[in-house]
This record gives structure tokens, C-alpha cells and sequence, in this order.
């Protein structure tokens, strides 16, 4: 069940307290965590869930009789239930648990695209993909004989709309576009687009890695066909994550692994499937990554999008100015709609230099082609150093940033 609100942005540094993790010296300094987009802390309302999980109720799903067997299947079936409803889902059915968004696009792409797809068929893309949402489409391609057509970005990192409708036709069966990029920061207009690709009759995936913890999502309202999250971009536990697919579509769908749980009936001669959502969760899931993916959302849910976004927009702005102000800084991607992630790189100074540097003052950023190496092709550059805000980030902290750039400046120019 959902909590009420407890959380206003006048109180939203209190939070920092959930984070221990926060609270700690590296390298002889207090430690500042802007590395949010790879992967985002984890508070003690989700670890204790965790822990609760082991402490009480371990056991398998879906399988046992017992106790603690019908208590966890009840658990790992209420947070099903959490993330349908944090996606406005029609129904539980149309809710995988997989290992996470690259594990979602795979599964889509082995158990739509390898099957319904076929030579002379387009699958489209934007050049600001991380390598989860190409790779799975080269696959697709190699062994279909279909094309993939990448739409390209504007100057500022926005998409570019045009080439975006240009490249679709009538040969488009699959379009899929990341929702935030996780590169660039911008955020992609995800309700036109799948418009765009539905007028075309195509289907839609949206990579949502990025978009879950910072903007509300609603499948049904943006009319998608597929939506994939992680629970670890969005303060839950690694190795857990869900697909959303329309169920019609699903159930059109070949299973993607065989294995326990997936089936209905087994026979040497003939195998029957299970029912959605079980036909794509062979095997024994991550059954305590669920639930504490669950009380991620009850987090998330409990502090408010509105607070969220207002506490990170207000970081990327002070950043922002905060990082052009410094000379001989580039920022990469300057999109009118943008969340709270900075790409920058510091002329003269390659930016593993720089991450060394910040790392031996404490402060994590990542550094390198943060998995979008085409989209630095398209670019011109080798990487850049990436700054990614959370809620639980202060300006102090921003101000930190811009004082150890300075001394990488003076170390390494
Ligand atoms: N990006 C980053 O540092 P997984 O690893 O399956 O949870 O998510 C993959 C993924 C897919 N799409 C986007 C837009 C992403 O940002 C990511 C993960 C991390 O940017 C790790 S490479």
C-alpha cells in the first residue's frame, strides 16, 4: 500500500539520512556520489525490505504449499502489483520481472523482433541509444535480414524530430527510442514519437533506465507498446527490473527462455506455456530484487515526483551555471528539456585524467562513452566526464565539483 506524502522540498535534505552509504570519507574526504545515473543509492526502507525478505520469509514462489512459500509468493505478487500500478499498467499480466532493461530489450528483441521480423523490414533508432538499445537490434537484423535506421540529434543533444519522421515508412516494424538519455540528459517528447510510429503501423519500446527515477510514467497514456526499467536507477537493488508489454502483444509473443515456471504442462512429445505474466519468468526469480524493488517504489511514490524534479532541476541549474562559468568547460547537451545529468569535458584534459583526479577528492563521476560510443562518434569526441544528480545531492556539493575541476585545471593545462 502507498504511504501518504511525508516529504515537502523544504524537509527533502532529511532524506540524505536514508542513505548511509552518503555519510562516508573517501580519500581522506567527505564523499559526494554523482555518478546516479549508472547506478543510484539504495535507502534503508528498501535494504531493510531486503533483509526482511531473508530474515522471515525465504522461500521459493509459486511452487510450495507452506508458510513461507505462500508468504513470499505474496510478497514478490504485491510488488508486481507496485510496479503495475507506478506504471499505470492495465493489469499484472502485462508486468515482467526480468533482470533489468537490458535484459527487457533482449527479451523483445529474441521474442518479437527474431520472430516477427523479416528481410527488407526496418527496425529505427536515435543516434543517443545506449548500447542495450542497439546491440539486441544488430542481432535482430543479422539474423532477420532487417535494416536498422538510426534517426539523428540536433546541436543541443534534443532529437531531431524531422529525421526522427523521415526515416519512418511503411518498411518501419519496431521503433524504439530511449525516454532520458542517460549521455546527453535530454528527454525525449516519448507521447509524439510513439504517435509518429504508430501512424506507420510500427510497434514502440521505450528505454525508460533513465526517465523512472526522475519523471512519473504512464503506459497507457503515452499508448506504448513496450516499457523497460531498472530497479537500481531508481533507489531498488541490482538484477531486478520489468518489461512492460501491451498483453495482447505479449501473448502473440514466443516465450523468450524455456525452463520451471514458464510452462503450463511438460511432455517429451509437447510443451504448454504458462498463462502472462509466467510464460516470460523461466526459472526461480530474483524474488527478494522484487520486493525491494517494490519498496523503491513505495520510496519514490512516498517522497512525490513533484518534490523529486524540483530538488534535481534546481541542481542541474545551479550546476549548469555553475560549470559554464568555469572556462575552458564544454558541456555536452544543453536540450530545453533536460534532466539532472551533465556531460562536460574540460579542454586540453582527457576526461580519465579528470575522473582520477575528482576520484582522489572524493567525488565519483564516470568518465568514457558511459555506453553511448556511437553517439560520441556522432559528436566528434572520445567521451566525457559525467556528472548525475539525485535528490539527495546539495549544492555544497556542486560547489565541491567546480573547486576540484579548478585544481584539475591547474594540475593538468
Ligand atoms: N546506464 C550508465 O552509467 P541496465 O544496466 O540493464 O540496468 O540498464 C542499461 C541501460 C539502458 N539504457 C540506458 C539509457 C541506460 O542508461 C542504461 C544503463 C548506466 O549510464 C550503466 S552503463
Amino acid at each position: 500500500m502507498i504511504q501518504p506524502r511525508l516529504v515537502t522540498k523544504a524537509d527533502i535534505f532529511k532524506l540524505r539520512q536514508d542513505f548511509p552509504i552518503l555519510n562516508q570519507d573517501v580519500n581522506g574526504f567527505q564523499f559526494v556520489y554523482f555518478d546516479n545515473a549508472a547506478t543510484s543509492q539504495t535507502p534503508l526502507q528498501v535494504i531493510s525490505a531486503i533483509d526482511e525478505y531473508y530474515l522471515t520469509i525465504n522461500s521459493n514462489v509459486h511452487r510450495g504449499v507452506h508458510y513461507l512459500s505462500n508468504k513470499a509468493t505474496e510478497a514478490f505478487e504485491s510488488a508486481r502489483e507496485k510496479v503495475r500500478s507506478f506504471l499505470n499498467a492495465a493489469s499484472t499480466k502485462e508486468i515482467i520481472f526480468t533482470r533489468g532493461v537490458t535484459e527487457s530489450i533482449n527479451l523483445v528483441a529474441y521474442s518479437f523482433g527474431m520472430d516477427k521480423l523479416k528481410a527488407g523490414d526496418e527496425i529505427l533508432i536515435t543516434c543517443m541509444e545506449h548500447h542495450s538499445n542497439i546491440v539486441p537490434w544488430q542481432f535482430v537484423c543479422e539474423r532477420t535480414g532487417a535494416r536498422l535506421i538510426v534517426a539523428d540529434i540536433n546541436d543541443d543533444g534534443s532529437l531531431n524530430i524531422d529525421s526522427f519522421r523521415n526515416s519512418l515508412s511503411e518498411r518501419t516494424k519496431l521503433v524504439s527510442f530511449v525516454h532520458i538519455s542517460n549521455t546527453l540528459g535530454t528527454v525525449n517528447p516519448v507521447k509524439e514519437l510513439t504517435a509518429l510510429a504508430h501512424s506507420v503501423g510500427a510497434k514502440v519500446l521505450i528505454d525508460g533506465a533513465q526517465s523512472s527515477p526522475h519523471v512519473a510514467i504512464d503506459v497507457r497514456d503515452i499508448d506504448v507498446d513496450f516499457y523497460t526499467v531498472s530497479a537500481h536507477k531508481m533507489y531498488g537493488p541490482t538484477g531486478i527490473g520489468a518489461l512492460y508489454g501491451k498483453e495482447e502483444l505479449l501473448n502473440s509473443m514466443q516465450p523468450f527462455h524455456g525452463g520451471g515456471e514458464m510452462i503450463s504442462s511438460v511432455s517429451f512429445e509437447k510443451t504448454f506455456y504458462n498463462e502472462l505474466p509466467y510464460k516470460f519468468e523461466a526459472g526461480t526469480p530474483n524474488i527478494a530484487g522484487a520486493i525491494g524493488f517494490g519498496a523503491a517504489i513505495d520510496y519514490i511514490t512516498r517522497i512525490g515526483y513533484d518534490v523529486i524534479a524540483s530538488a534535481e532541476n534546481e541542481l542541474l541549474e545551479y550546476a549548469s551555471k555553475k560549470l559554464s562559468e568555469i572556462g575552458d568547460v564544454d558541456i555536452i547537451g544543453t536540450a530545453h528539456d533536460k534532466a539532472s545529468v551533465i556531460s562536460f569535458n574540460i579542454q586540453g584534459v582527457h576526461q580519465y585524467d579528470a575522473g582520477t583526479i575528482l576520484d582522489q577528492m572524493g567525488i565519483a563521476v564516470r568518465t568514457g562513452f558511459h555506453c553511448t560510443e556511437p553517439l560520441f562518434k556522432r559528436l566528434s569526441l572520445d567521451g566525457s566526464i559525467r556528472a548525475s544528480f539525485a535528490f539527495y545531492n546539495s549544492k555544497e556539493e556542486v560547489d565541491r565539483l567546480v573547486q576540484a575541476i579548478e585544481k584539475v585545471k591547474k594540475m593538468l593545462k
